[in-house]
């Protein structure tokens, strides 16, 4: 078992959408933990930096203005193999390439508002979630019916 934490964000359109409650219910009852949980609206900073790899693209300053218009929910999400598991859950990029059943297959229709963020890899996850959150915010617990969600 490879236990992982990855970064998970609900964008800007999915707080404003009132999907919140839907998304979270998701990765709960898939069986991941959440370590931490926060609402804010990003800084063009924080924006910039999360988002740079793609500071080059024609796209990246409506990115930045899109994702810090308005509150995001920041996420850190615990379970094996939760980094890749994750991003199944969420769907391609493109929402009408994502499956249905996968959040953006079923809740997006656009790829400027594509609701959700979810780390693409180990290195990525610990980045962002060192990006979005301080240490001190990231609660270690375990929940009362772990032994019936894994093995060991
Ligand atoms: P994020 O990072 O938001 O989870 O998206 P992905 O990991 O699935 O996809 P990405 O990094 O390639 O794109 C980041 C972000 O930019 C938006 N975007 C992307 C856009 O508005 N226009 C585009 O042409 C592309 C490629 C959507 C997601």
């Amino acid at each position: 078992m490879t236990m992982e934490r990855t970064f998970i964000a609900i964008k800007p359109d999915g707080v404003q959408r009132g999907l919140v409650g839907e998304i979270l219910s998701r990765f709960e009852r898939k069986g991941f933990k959440l370590i931490a949980l926060k609402q804010l609206i990003p800084s063009r900073a924080l924006a910039e930096q999360h988002y740079g790899i793609h500071r080059e693209r024609p796209f990246f300053n409506g990115l930045v203005d899109f994702i810090t218009s308005g509150p995001v929910i920041a996420m850190v999400w615990e379970g094996d193999g939760v980094i890749l598991n994750a991003r199944k859950l969420i769907g391609a990029t493109k929402p009408l390439e994502a499956e249905p059943g996968t959040i953006r297959g079923d809740l997006a229709i656009n790829i400027g508002r594509n609701v959700i963020h979810g780390s693409d890899g180990q290195g990525t996850a610990a980045s962002e979630i060192a990006l979005w959150f301080k240490e001190t915010e990231l609660n270690d617990w375990n929940p009362a019916d772990q032994i019936w969600r894994v093995e060991n």
